[in-house]
């Protein structure tokens, strides 16, 4: 991987490292492993919002691997909780799909970052030689088909828009058909966040995936839930009735840049079999990466 790549996440996860996990490294460099050593990992993952379920587990089976090791070193120790956290998550992939094109839907409460990741997701499928296109299917405000607008410009991917005020689930229709007609690779949903009163964000959102299957059997071939990764544990509640609703494949972890909450990776994986698939580094463009378990581990975890 090169440097670049490296130093991307490094710093991307620095308040992470920072305000949690740092700490880990620090008192356990400090110290002699023993009960107390456990208690405080315990209290910092917890903090970290790892989520207690999750702690208890990694705790448990780091103090096993260290007891039946005869391991005294800190650090062993910090080399242990490294690969006990790196297995708790999933292998790095790029989602890549046989189906031409494939739909991909974007959802997420509002201002989690899926107008922004929709584009990035552009950029990134872009990059790999797939022609895109991107939807609009926040017809709710002028201002969110704007956005979506600028970004499509910006990294130069033709855009469908529904009517400001029109149905989300007609300009999923009318992009899908565009798509297959241009013979587009990807299509990217943005979908709306919030509603107006009247309307429920769910059953709309379960609308615009059925219209999408209507339009292309099978679509939408993955739909992925954003979450912003400065809620912490708020997010895994919403990720909860999102899944009630939806069949959600993956999860787009946003503005961890951000946060010092990114414990909630682990627990998006345990408490909701997510996979994360793209993790969001910072604001730009080309921010937006697959979400690789060793680099994230190595960005909270100063060694
Ligand atoms: N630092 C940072 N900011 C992000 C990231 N993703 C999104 N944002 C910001 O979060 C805000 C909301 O994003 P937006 O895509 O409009 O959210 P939406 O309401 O879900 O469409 C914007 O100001 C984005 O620039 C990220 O990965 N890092
Ligand atoms: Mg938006």
């Amino acid at each position: 991987m090169s440097e670049n790549i490296v130093n991307k996440w490094l710093k991307g996860l620095e308040k992470t490292r920072k305000v949690a996990f740092g700490r880990i490294a620090n008192f356990l460099g400090a110290s002699e492993i023993n009960d107390e050593t456990w208690e405080e990992l315990e209290a910092l993952l917890i903090q970290a919002d790892m989520g207690v379920e999750t702690t208890l587990a990694v705790v448990d089976s780091v103090r096993e691997e260290i007891h039946s090791k005869g391991l005294t070193q800190n650090e062993e120790l910090v080399q242990a909780l490294k690969q006990d956290l790196s297995d708790r998550l999933d292998e790095p992939k790029f989602p890549d799909f046989m189906e031409k094109p494939t739909v991909i839907m974007l959802v997420g409460v509002n201002g989690s970052g899926k107008t922004t990741s929709a584009a990035k997701l552009a950029y990134q499928y872009q990059s790999q030689g797939k022609s895109v296109l991107l939807v609009a299917a926040d017809t709710y405000r002028a201002a969110a088909i704007d956005q979506l607008r600028i970004w499509a410009d910006r990294v130069n991917v033709p855009m469908v828009a529904g009517q400001q005020g029109g149905d989300p689930g007609a300009a999923a229709y009318d992009g899908i058909t565009a798509a297959v007609a241009r013979k587009s690779d990807i299509v990217i949903i943005d979908t709306a966040g919030r509603l107006h009163t009247r309307y429920n964000l769910m059953e709309e959102i379960k609308k615009v995936e059925r219209v999408s299957g209507k339009a292309l059997p099978g679509a939408p071939h993955a739909t992925w839930l954003v979450l912003d990764a400065t809620t912490g544990q708020n997010a895994l509640q919403q990720a909860k009735s999102f899944q009630k609703a939806l069949k959600i494949d993956g999860v787009i972890l946003a503005k961890l840049d951000s946060s010092a909450k990114g414990g909630m990776a682990f627990a998006i994986k345990a408490q909701l079999g997510l996979p994360i698939v793209f993790a969001g580094l910072g604001e730009a463009v080309e921010d937006l990466r697959i979400f690789d378990r060793k680099s994230f581990v190595n960005g909270i975890i100063e060694s």
